[in-house]
């Protein structure tokens, strides 16, 4: 059996893809009503849509080959975060901290790592905040931190990174002429809009 085979079956194991899956269940029902929350404190919708996925092996091989790991299971579930993800779109770019405030605030989960992409953009032109957190799974009597990762973003940047997912980012597009360059400056336009944007939201509450 290849290693590629071998950890194909480790990982894709009913009893593994159960436990992310039940970390991502419990972390969706908490952003549900992180979202109620909000809602009802501020008389809007804060959080667009959500969605989660659990990584495919293909996706986790390529990922431990680009940052020079072993391929096998140990490796997979130790050193990545994101096996199990979360993607928050919120409305407008400050509701993201609102988001990512109301997870720090859960008290039965722990906050594991925090990026913020928001303030300091990828090369890219990628904006998001990243939030790495243990979520405790109990199965027979022994309970271990299951890590998922919340990608917080905005409408807008959500938009710039689903395209860029399609036309450049893993792809060898940044090899063309100007391609990477313009692709930047697009997420420069669209921060730029996404906070005027929210500049007149609160001219608006203002009133
Ligand atoms: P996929 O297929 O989306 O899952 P960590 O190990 O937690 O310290 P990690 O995961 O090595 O950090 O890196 P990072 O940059 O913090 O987060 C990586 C994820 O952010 C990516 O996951 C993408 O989802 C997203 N991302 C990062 N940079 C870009 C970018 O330039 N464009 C787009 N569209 N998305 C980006 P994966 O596993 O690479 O991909």
């Amino acid at each position: 059996m290849s290693i590629e085979e071998e950890l194909k079956e480790q990982i894709e194991a009913p009893m593994v893809r159960l436990k992310y899956a039940f970390a991502m269940d419990v972390m969706q029902a908490k952003l549900r009503m992180m979202n109620a929350d909000l809602t009802e404190q501020k008389s809007r919708q804060v959080i667009r849509n959500m969605s989660a996925r659990i990584k495919t092996t293909d996706s986790i091989i390529k990922k431990l080959i680009r940052k020079g790991r072993k391929v096998c299971f140990k490796e997979a579930v130790g050193e990545l975060n994101d096996i199990a993800g979360i993607r928050v779109v919120c409305y407008f770019c400050d509701d993201i901290y609102e988001v990512a405030e109301k997870i720090r605030e859960q008290r039965d989960l722990r906050v594991i790592k925090e990026k913020d992409y928001v303030k300091n953009p990828k090369k890219s032109g990628y904006q998001s905040v990243h939030l790495i957190v243990g979520v405790p799974v109990t199965y027979l009597d022994k309970t271990e931190e299951v890590r998922v990762e919340i990608q917080i973003r905005s409408f807008a940047m959500d938009y710039w990174a689903e395209l860029d997912t399609q036309m450049c980012y893993k792809k060898d597009a940044g090899q063309i002429e100007n391609v990477e360059r313009e692709i930047k400056a697009y997420s420069d336009v669209i921060a730029g809009v996404d906070n005027q944007m929210l500049e007149l939201r609160r001219r608006i509450e203002k009133m």
